[in-house]
């Protein structure tokens, strides 16, 4: 018996399923049969259906092309397309990879779960290219096996200081691929302890198991790398990147470690930032650094994911002019172009980090020269720690959706990160993740929602909300239509409930500090000197506009007009952009100080809600879900109640103007 959910792999028997005739024959074409990956596939193939639907299928082996070795570009994306059809009374998958196949029969497995009927789905062929070449997972699970920003447990790859291999890993391994993720990098972005560097002899073997385990399912592994290893464990004095003696070690370990990992794609380096070493101590730039590593690892087919989250966070918050939101573009546009062909520019959403509400970063769509990914988070840190539900999907299409103004078409988010806007090779989308150890892996069971989501989103930017809300539920609860309805109708509003009981207008930070979670209105932990909300007895808000920090500027016309100005700055971001009166008119007709009394009023009452419908569901879901999540609930709504009541007493007390609709402040 696992000890760990199959969350939405768990093929429920489907007891009335209708006409199944298209489901007992298979024509797989295109690939060799003998190839890992379509192993794998069939595999699952049989699994499913026998499990769903007591179906043992013909499968038989059409033509096979060229073999495709995975890589992280454009070319592996055109080899992941594969069409579904109808053919001689049975089903076709077609593809030129392995992993197009996998996910073809992932979809065909999804629909069936779901109670799609497949003979008018697949009526005309499906053909299917996913949205971006990468989509990644990246994991902040330390070798002594906690997790920075983990709500789940502990890590599932780390343990003690070595690495964990197990059952487990192949399963996650099959759970990410079924929704399209193909790559994952294991490790935290702060590589601290030099005793247990992945890249060192020690470690080679089990890594390169890693490796194999996740190319079997058409996913590449990456590694989070500490830019100063020639320091650290390399015995120089340096790490400067122009540094002959850097460049040889590097040279040299970069060698042995794509010798000893062969299905190795390549690194993931946060540098310069919080505390982690990088270029900036030898007086050279981001590109020096990145190019550096990126020209050493290209003969070995890797690439080097660069992130963009460079800020000082030692810096003096009481220079108004000094700016933590401006920081990325600050640092990395002036070198747009520098940055070499397998350099990828990993950049979080929003200027800051990963706030309920945030604009989207002005690098995305600055950047003209460079390859871009965007970088999300579904580890719940700022967003209720998977103890409040927060589906996030919706805020991630809100993002990918985003219009950059940064050419004449083409110009969305979705469409900088696919490589179509600039013909970029390597591009794509990575979050954060949100998993352990814990029995149903993301804590919260509709946590879950989001790795699902992520994953279905990265793969086709084109799925609404609603419908991977519908899958997910269909497939990991249940599949019954009214309960379907209820849980999908919990999840849908719960990421704008989140940000009405906590941050309104776009202010954000108002955490526990190093926590983040609960309410705490003067929390933000990098400004010791006062408050990143900016909030007096007369306004509240940080003057980003050109006559403050001047960080509108830094987008794109006309968006760079709009946030500039109060009276166009959409209301949801208006208090991220100006330091404007409690009594300032918003959009809505409501002024500043009655829109925070309502929202967090609204919030509560609505996160309320959402506990009492998730109640009804009692008997209609397995014991244990319910239970998991009625439990996250209570927490919630203390969490709720606790932020409504803060935040609402606190700008009562600072502004003296009371709440128009009469309501108790405490
Ligand atoms: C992995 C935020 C988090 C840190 C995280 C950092 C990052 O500051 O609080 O835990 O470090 O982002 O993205 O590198």
């Amino acid at each position: 018996m696992k000890n760990y959910a199959d969350l939405w792999l768990g093929y429920r028997k489907i007891e009335d399923p209708g006409d199944t005739s298209l489901l007992k024959k298979f024509c797989i074409s295109g690939v060799a049969e003998s190839d890992k990956v379509v192993v794998n596939a069939v595999s699952e193939l049989r699994t499913g259906l026998k499990a769903m639907l007591g179906i043992e299928p013909d499968i038989v082996f059409g033509s096979a092309g060229a073999p495709v070795s995975i890589n992280s570009g454009k070319d592996m994306q055109d080899a992941e397309e594969y069409t579904v059809s109808i053919r001689d009374e049975g089903l076709a998958i077609d593809s030129k990879s392995g992993a197009g196949i996998l996910y073809g029969v992932f979809d065909i497995l999804r629909n069936v779960a779901c109670g799609g009927d497949v003979r008018s789905i697949y009526a005309s062929e499906k053909k299917v290219r996913p949205s971006n070449p990468l989509r990644m997972l990246n994991h902040w699970d330390n070798m002594s096996g906690d997790i920075e920003r983990g709500y789940s447990g502990n890590s599932f790859f780390f343990e003690n200081d070595d690495i964990v291999i197990n059952e487990r890993t192949e399963d996650y391994a099959r759970l990410i691929a079924s929704v399209g993720i193909n790559g994952v990098v294991i490790n935290n972005v702060n590589v601290k302890n030099a005793a247990s560097y992945l890249i060192t002899d020690r470690f080679f073997d089990k890594v390169a198991k890693l490796g194999e385990i996740f190319a079997g399912y058409g996913i590449r592994l990456f590694l989070s790398l500490n830019y100063a290893s020639t320091i650290e464990i390399g015995g120089l004095d340096s790490a400067d990147p122009l540094d002959e003696k850097v460049i040889a070690w590097w040279k040299t370990k970069m060698a042995e470690i794509f010798e000893k990992i062969p299905t190795l794609g390549g690194f993931l380096v946060k540098a310069d930032s919080e505390g982690r070493p990088g270029p900036f101590t030898y007086g050279r730039t981001q590109a020096d650094g990145a190019n550096m590593l990126a020209d050493i690892v290209k003969e070995h087919g890797g690439i080097i994911i660069w992130r963009c989250f460079v800020y000082n966070c030692k810096q003096d918050w009481r220079d108004r002019k000094t700016d933590r939101a401006r920081a990325g573009y600050d640092n990395f546009m002036p070198m747009d172009g520098d940055y070499h062909d397998n350099v990828i520019l990993q950049i979080k959403n929003g200027p800051m980090d990963f706030q309920i509400r945030e604009p989207i970063s002005p690098l995305l769509g600055g950047l003209k020269k460079t390859n871009q990914m965007l970088e999300v988070q579904i580890a719940q840190e700022y967003t209720g720690h998977q103890i409040d539900l927060c589906y996030l999907i919706p805020e991630f299409k809100e993002i990918l959706g985003f219009r950059t103004y940064c050419s004449e078409d083409r110009d969305t988010v979705a469409d900088i990160i696919s490589g179509e806007t600039f013909g970029s090779r390597f591009s794509g989308i990575a979050a954060v993740t949100n998993t352990g150890n814990d029995f149903n892996w993301t804590g919260n069971y509709l946590a879950g929602a989001n790795l699902f989501g992520f994953g279905r989103l990265a793969f086709d930017t084109e799925l609404s909300s609603e419908q991977i809300a519908e899958e997910f539920v269909r497939m990991t609860i249940s599949r019954d239509d009214a309960v379907v309805k209820e849980i999908v109708g919990i999840l849908l509003p719960s990421r704008e409930i989140y940000e009405r009981y906590t941050s309104p207008l776009g202010i954000g930070w108002m955490v526990t500090p190093g926590v983040h979670y609960g309410c705490s209105v003067d929390g933000y932990e990098y400004d010791r000197w006062g408050t990143y909300h900016r909030a007096d007895h007369l306004g509240i808000g940080v003057d980003r506009s050109d006559k403050g920090t001047g960080y509108a500027m830094q987008y794109n016309e006309p968006n760079a007009s709009v946030y500039n100005d109060p009276e166009k700055c959409p209301d949801e971001l208006v208090l991220f952009f100006h330091h404007l009166p409690y009594t300032h008119k918003l959009h809505s007709g409501k002024t500043v100080i009655q829109h925070i009394y309502d929202t967090h009023f609204e919030g509560y009452e609505e996160a309320r809600e959402l506990a009492k419908k998730w109640s009804t569901l009692k008997g209609k879901v397995d014991d244990e879900i319910f239970e998991n999540v009625s439990e996250r609930f209570e927490r919630q709504l203390a969490n709720a109640r606790e932020w409504c009541d803060q935040v609402n007493s606190y700008f009562f007390r600072k502004s003296g103007i009371p709440d128009e609709k009469g309501r108790q402040i405490w």
